[in-house]
């Protein structure tokens, strides 16, 4: 499923979900030995989507796979082939040729295919999840699991000759009140004449606006609307008030789904429609121990009801592109999101490296452009980790950040920082974040930790200002590793349930008596499964990262009770 509405009225899409073949090949030998045209006989049937790592033998195969299925069309027509996430670099053949090429293992991407003939066709598709110390997203070192495999949709649609590929909704705002909203279509001419045609825009089903337009053969035109007359009521985290518009013309139509809210930074503080706010959030990965990152919409759901439970208010998609249904889920329950591409802990070497600059780059702008319409999102991350004490760093994330303005000016810009006061990047971001642990990776008692921590936190918020960060502060990440069930009468003991649960308590509650910061994100959600052996799942017993407040089923922690109580007392509004 990739949307939670109905995603048009008028357009053909044949779903290629299903039985798809599946051959390994851990060698590389598929080409040499024809993949591309179709699999050997040994080849295993596997579930589209889904991730291979669930197959018997499977859990720890990083490297290259091929998929391959069959496929029938009615009648030649204009076609897109639409992979809505596969994990791993993807190379896509149909009928033996290549269609062309994907890396970036979180956003959709798609292959235009004009005048595709009926009869029957041939996918075949080789993914390749590995990672390396260089240039890949992430690295080879990382704290989760990269799972291979097409775990999200595919689906072929159909087009007779214009397609509305993409909706736009922005806002004009007179102080804090709706003053223009404009909706952009963006709209594909297959043909090989001119069309013009009229196109309407509906908001809940009423006919707003109208145009006529012509998109010259083979453009990608844009049409534009004005809905002067349209005052919605806005979307908050308490009344997330949502507007499904359609975009229509002759042939084709598009949903898309959005709320209206202002988001700002004036100087210290982070405002929602003129009320500032503070954060509360967790760190969630969208993982699952049985499914992986195609963990599905009603287990989704069920994450989010116990994130609304705790109380808090803020989600950080930790650490990519999240599924378009955990951000409708979002929108539906007014959490507030923070989005991310994967950069974790890359290093100075990396970050000045040509190709891992390209594939970043694309990837936030691939998730801009799928995820603009959400209300929920407040922040793009840039990066988690990485070494913005760098000048290659500083290169790098700079036009990042020049890319993202570029796309979107209506929301805050930031990055999760580990270099503390060698963070050179701080002058790129409108909230200044930072990643701390401790009581954990140091070796701070418990005791004396919320004291020591108040002062910290203060005078960090004195050095920001000091140098030109008057800005708001926000604790990105913290926490303390407990395995499930692991509990004990002794105070300070490391890896129990009652450890964690007094650290996140002392820490939420030194945040709050600083008063120096305008939120933070517990790590994590939930316990989650950590990469193949590197320096980091030394540290990681059961090969999980142990930092959740719920464990991997989602079996609540003692430190998930003592949250839900601390959070009870910390408003969102102040
Ligand atoms: C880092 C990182 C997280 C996680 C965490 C931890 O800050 O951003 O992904 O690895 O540390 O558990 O140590």
């Amino acid at each position: 499923m990739e949307r939670l509405f109905q995603k048009s009225v008028r357009r053909r899409s044949i779903c290629l979900n299903g039985q798809w073949n599946i051959t390994y090949d851990p060698k590389n030998e598929g080409e040499k030995r024809g993949y591309a045209k179709g699999h050997n006989p040994t080849d295993n049937q596997i579930y589209v989507p889904s991730c291979w790592n669930f197959e018997l033998g499977k859990y720890d195969y990083m490297g290259t796979v091929w998929y391959s299925r069959q496929f029938t069309t009615a009648e030649t027509i204009h076609s897109r082939l639409v992979f809505h996430a596969v994990s791993g670099h993807t190379v896509v053949y149909l009928d033996g040729k290549e269609l062309g090429s994907h890396y970036g293992s979180y956003t959709k991407f798609s292959f235009d295919i004009p005048g595709l003939p009926a009869g029957e066709h041939l996918l075949v598709v080789k993914v390749d999840n590995t990672v390396n110390d260089e240039d890949t997203l992430p690295l080879k070192y990382v704290d989760w699991f990269v799972w291979g495999g097409i775990y999200r949709g595919v689906e072929l649609e159909q087009f007779e000759c214009l397609s509305i590929d993409r909706i736009k909704v922005d806002t004009r705002w007179d102080g804090y009140k709706v003053d223009k909203v404009l909706v952009t279509a963006y709209v594909k001419n297959w043909s090989v004449k001119s069309v013009s045609d009229e196109f309407e825009v509906k908001v809940n089903g009423e006919r707003l606006a109208h145009t006529k337009k012509t998109i010259e053969s083979g453009e990608l035109g844009e049409v534009a609307f004005h809905l002067s007359d349209f005052t919605p009521a806005l979307w908050d985290t308490e009344n997330p008030n949502l507007y499904m518009i359609q975009v229509l013309c002759s042939s084709d139509d598009l949903f898309e789904r959005t709320g209206f809210r202002k988001v700002e930074r004036k100087e210290r503080r982070i405002l929602l429609n003129g009320r500032e706010i503070f954060i509360k959030g967790v760190n969630r990965h969208n993982d699952d121990p049985e499914l992986g990152y195609a963990i599905n919409p009603p287990l989704i759901l069920r994450d989010m009801q116990i994130i609304k439970d705790l109380g808090a208010n803020a989600i950080r998609g930790s650490h990519y592109p999240n599924d378009p249904v955990v951000l409708d889920y979002c929108d539906q329950l007014g959490f507030l999101f923070w989005e991310e591409i994967p950069f974790w802990n890359h290093p100075a070497e990396a970050l000045a490296n040509p190709l891992l600059e390209e594939r970043a780059r694309r990837t936030m702008r691939e998730m801009i452009i799928r995820d603009y319409n959400h209300p929920c999102i407040i922040i793009w991350g840039i990066q988690n980790e990485s070494k913005s004490s760098s000048p290659a760093g500083l290169r790098l994330f700079t036009k990042i950040a020049d890319d993202i303005k570029s796309l979107d000016t209506s929301r805050l810009i930031s990055f999760a920082s580990a270099c503390g006061r060698d963070d050179i990047c701080f002058d790129l971001v409108d909230v200044v974040c930072w990643n701390m642990y401790p009581g954990w990776y140091d070796d701070q008692p418990l005791g004396d930790l919320k004291v020591k921590l108040v002062k910290a936190l203060e005078g960090h918020r004195k050095w920001l200002e000091e140098n030109g960060q008057i800005k708001p502060f926000v604790i990105t990440e913290f926490g303390a590793g407990a395995i499930p069930g692991e509990t004990t009468f002794d105070v300070g003991i490391r890896w129990t349930e009652n450890y964690q649960l007094q650290l996140l308590e002392s820490i939420i509650n030194a945040i709050v008596e600083s008063g120096a910061v305008q939120g933070f994100y517990i790590w994590q959600f939930c316990d989650g499964r950590t990469a193949l052996p590197t320096n980091i799942s030394i540290g990681r017993p059961r090969t999980y990262n142990n930092k959740g407040l719920v464990d991997e089923h989602r079996k609540p922690k003692l430190a998930y009770y003592a949250v839900r109580e601390v959070f009870k007392g910390i408003p969102t509004y102040k």
